[in-house]
């Protein structure tokens, strides 16, 4: 390591809120589907930053998009009207079949809008007693980092010491309608989760679970909210994840890959009254749908379905699964994706999952751990055939490899 990589990292450790545990490579460049680190070094990027880079890096119809709308107005605040809100509305509404939307910017915020906006209907429409609100949510769950949102959170380590919380929400098993039917009761106004667990470690439903869930929110008068946020716009070879199981949530969030990983863009998409119930000053956001970030998701949206994408996505998603599945190795427990939704699962004899991160990272490639004894691998969605043959060269060389 140079004295400058050194510098980056002591100087981040020294100043910064110690809230992350980076691998030690210090990143100065991306193009595509490759990141360069301070030295020049090259890697495939298995991370994308948390599927947000789909698009790969720094595309440049998106870098146009948004250094044109940065020369011309970056915010006026929803106080006005602008001219790019209303383009994005009308593309991402045609794209995702949906009729209204509500703009922020994280992920988390695009959470909690949803949450306000389904209490809100189920005391307006669908008439549960004022305070009695209550949603579903899975065991293993993973929307964000806000305190309403944590507070529903199973996991310790993302829960612990931030209480307390806010009450209304009810926890049952991830991948299990007969624990869906038990637990709504008239009170219960949605069923927030993700297509697939993603921090879980890409945990994938059984086949028709969510044909039952759909079916059960329908029967009770309950909103099926679909966190689309990691695998939404292409991730898993779809447009949206939902269609792998044939149905239609009623509320869909969107994040990450809605700006490229240019800026935070997210939205809230609802297909009936929901967003209907949000008056003047109810809600709202600085940021909330300005024209930059309008503007970025637009060209973002376009270069997703122009170039292929979500087909590519598809394509060689399963050319990877299929590569990685080929691996004989006893370091590997379980193989499992969906599109470029990747995980492989190690043996917890074969030591952590962070030490073949580090190991690949010799090797030119960047993927992250999760949960101690997984890897996590979601390149850009514009990886070709070579590009995942030579990462599969590689992944076979350390999963070969034991570093327990
Ligand atoms: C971190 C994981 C990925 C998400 C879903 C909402 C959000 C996320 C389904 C919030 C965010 C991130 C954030 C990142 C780690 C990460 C993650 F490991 F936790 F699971 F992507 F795989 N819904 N996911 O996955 O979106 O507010 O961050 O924009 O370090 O917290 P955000």
């Amino acid at each position: 390591m140079s004295a400058s990589v050194i510098d980056f990292i002591a100087t981040e450790a020294r100043f910064g809120a110690r809230n992350y545990e980076p691998i030690g490579v210090v990143l100065s460049r991306g193009e595509g589907v490759w990141v360069w680190d301070t030295e020049g070094n090259r890697y495939l990027d298995c991370l994308s930053a948390y599927s947000a880079v789909s698009q790969g890096h720094c595309h440049p119809k998106i870098l146009a998009a948004m250094v044109e709308q940065a020369h011309r107005l970056t915010l006026t605040s929803r106080a006005f009207h602008n001219d790019q809100l209303a383009l994005f509305y009308e593309e991402i509404a045609a794209l995702t079949g949906s009729h209204k939307v509500l703009p922020m910017n994280s992920g988390a915020e695009a959470v909690e809008s949803a949450i306000k906006s389904v209490r809100k209907w189920g005391y307006e429409v669908k008439g549960v007693p004022d305070g009695q609100a209550e949603i579903i949510v899975c065991a293993n769950n993973f929307h964000g980092r806000t305190l309403g949102v944590v507070g529903f959170s199973t996991d310790p380590e993302t829960r612990g010491h931030f209480g307390p919380f806010a009450p209304g929400f009810k926890v049952i098993p991830f991948g299990d309608a007969a624990a869906l039917a038990e637990a709504i009761n008239p009170n219960t106004v949605a069923f927030l989760i993700e297509p697939i667990q993603g921090e879980a470690g890409v945990v994938i439903p059984p086949a028709g679970y969510f044909t039952e869930v759909r079916e059960l929110c329908t029967a009770n008068n309950v909103m099926l909210v679909l966190d689309e946020i990691q695998t939404g716009l292409g991730r898993t070879g779809k447009l949206l994840a939902e269609e792998h199981e044939g149905i239609e949530a009623d509320v869909t969030l969107l994040g990450k890959a809605l700006s490229g990983g240019f800026y935070p863009v997210s939205a809230v998409l609802s297909n009936n009254d929901v967003l209907g119930t949000l008056r003047p000053g109810q809600h709202g956001s600085t940021f909330g749908g300005n024209p930059l970030a309008c503007a970025v998701a637009r060209a973002a949206m376009r270069v997703l379905v122009e170039e292929g994408m979500i087909e590519n996505a598809a394509r060689q998603g399963a050319r990877f699964l299929e590569g990685l599945k080929d691996i004989r190795a006893n370091t590997i427990r379980d193989v499992r994706g969906r599109g470029l939704m990747l995980a492989v699962e190690l043996h917890p004899e074969a030591g952590r999952a962070r030490r073949y991160c580090e190991a690949l990272q010799a090797k030119g490639i960047l993927a992250k751990d999760t949960h101690e004894h997984t890897i996590r691998i979601a390149p850009p969605l514009v990886i070709t055939g070579d590009q995942v043959d030579w990462a599969l060269e590689r992944f076979a060389a350390i999963l070969t490899q034991d570093f327990s």
